[in-house]
């Protein structure tokens, strides 16, 4: 079976699991936001050092036989503790040099060989500060260092004889805090106004979360930057037009939905006369907080359309680039959490988001579809590995957010972009514009569904439907621009 045919038979899977009457389902006890103690982390390289040529009188690892061992402590003296038994367990390797975050920082990245991590790098298995860059030998990870777009990152980069490059980032801020520490993000609370963004007042700066009007959907600012947009070649569960993969610069800040557009969002426009007066089906699964479906990219202009005439700012739908920056949020792994070893960030996805997991495989309505995808899916139709306590839709925010805020961009329910289709990346605006050539009949979804497989929860992924098409797991997020 060539490219072509994958590509065929994927859109047909999607297709017929959206065609499969809804109900009866179940909603699930939600995820009350997993709280974890605020960890920070410790990287010890051993090895022999010695400094490489060049401006940089940084020494640098150089020999072959180089261990590196991460680890995760919580607070202070569980940090210390941490680097007190790394540095007991690696001193007979050699010389040592080892980096603590601060405890409320996020994110020791750790950048290796072609997709292999080293076999004797141990990395604690279950933290999202932990992310695995898989780079090419002479690769790009200089710019890992030239994303370090703000203040508030910093990295350290080691190289060893073998070809592996090891970039270390710290974060902190803003961003890290609300991926770590969902109690504070802006998420909220279902039925708790006070977590609510006041009415935007004050300048936008990247960070700034507000709302346009009181009925208007959250907003967060999205910083400028550079990214790489597509998945790379030896990505797990990659399709060919994911690719090429190529830089996109994002010239200025612009505003994105923390979440994506909810059923009372929605009956707020409709209600006010616009959306057509529209209400979408919510297969008896209720409304408020869960995210609106059942709208096609036509529906999603129609809210877009309201909300510009409602604020006297221009709302849109995010552009593909867009959706792509927002959603890696400065990472490059196939997943905003990481991806482990060989992947196993997707067993970690039901800690993230809202997927197919083994409670929905489980129901008569997760076989049925399963049953569907045998018979069509290029790849195994595996569910993930693990529980996410949501059989359909969660509430928006149930999962935690990504570093720039922005909740259930994988997962939950697939979100219409502004571009046409077209089958890569061939062509496409360097510049973070809409693609607007190709198919226009169809437009360009992402991010995967609450019934979505994990190859689909990834931030490269990507598929397309007519635009007229509505579906159980087709919604959308807004966007509009800052300045
Ligand atoms: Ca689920
Ligand atoms: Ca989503």
């Amino acid at each position: 079976m060539g490219f072509t045919d994958d590509v065929r038979v994927r859109r047909r899977w999607m297709i017929n699991a959206a065609a499969i009457a809804a109900a009866p389902l179940f909603a699930g006890a939600l995820p009350a936001g997993a709280q974890e103690p605020l960890l920070g982390t410790v990287v010890c390289v051993a090895g022999e050092f010695d400094s490489l040529p060049g401006p940089d009188p940084e020494p640098r690892v150089v020999r072959r036989d180089t261990e590196v061992v991460a680890r995760v402590g919580a607070g202070p003296e569980g940090l210390e503790e941490a680097e007190r038994d790394l540095r007991a367990e690696l001193e007979p390797l050699g010389q040592l040099r080892c980096a603590r975050s601060e405890p409320e920082h996020t994110h020791v990245v750790v950048v290796s060989y072609m997709g292999a991590v080293k076999e004797d790098l141990a990395i604690h298995p279950e933290s999202p500060r932990f992310q695995i860059f898989a780079v090419g030998y002479g690769a790009s990870w200089e710019e890992a260092e030239d994303s370090a777009t703000t203040s508030n990152e910093r990295f350290a980069t080691y190289y060893d004889g073998s070809g592996y490059r090891l970039v270390m980032r710290e974060t902190w801020g803003a961003g890290a805090a609300a991926a770590e520490t969902p109690e504070d993000s802006p998420a909220g609370r279902e039925g708790d106004p006070g977590t609510r963004a006041p009415v935007a007042s004050g300048p936008l700066h990247p960070g700034t979360v507000f709302r346009d009007c009181s009925a208007c959907p959250e907003m967060v600012v999205v910083p400028p930057g550079r990214f790489k947009m597509g998945s790379p070649v030896w990505e797990g569960g990659r399709y060919v037009d994911e690719g090429p993969q190529h830089e996109v610069t994002i010239d200025s800040a612009f505003a994105v939905g923390v979440y994506e557009v909810t059923f009372a969002e929605w009956d707020a426009c409709a209600d006010a006369g616009g959306c057509w007066g529209y209400r979408p089906e919510d297969h008896d699964q209720g409304r408020g907080r869960l995210p609106v479906i059942e709208v096609s990219w036509h529906d999603a202009q129609a809210y877009v359309r309201w909300l510009s005439r409602e604020t006297g700012v221009p709302y849109r739908l995010p552009t593909e680039a867009e959706w792509e920056y927002a959603a890696r949020a400065r990472t490059w792994t196939a997943r905003y959490w990481g991806e482990g070893y060989w992947g196993e960030g997707e067993s970690w996805q039901c800690r993230y988001a809202n997927g197919f997991d083994q409670a929905l495989a489980g129901t008569d309505h997760g076989r049925r579809l399963l049953d569907f995808g045998a018979m069509d899916a290029a790849y195994a139709p595996r569910p993930a590995t693990c529980s996410d306590d949501a059989m359909f839709l969660a509430p928006v925010g149930s999962f935690p957010a990504n570093d720039f805020g922005l909740h259930d961009v994988l997962g939950n329910a697939w979100e219409w972009t502004e571009d046409c289709w077209n089958a890569s990346h061939l062509d496409t605006p360097a510049d973070g514009t809409a693609r607007l050539s190709g198919d226009c009949s169809r437009r360009v979804l992402r991010g995967g569904a609450w019934n979505a497989l994990p190859w689909h929860l990834r931030s490269a992924f990507r598929t397309t439907l007519p635009a007229v098409q509505r579906g159980y797991d087709l919604g959308f997020r807004v966007a509009r621009d800052v300045r």
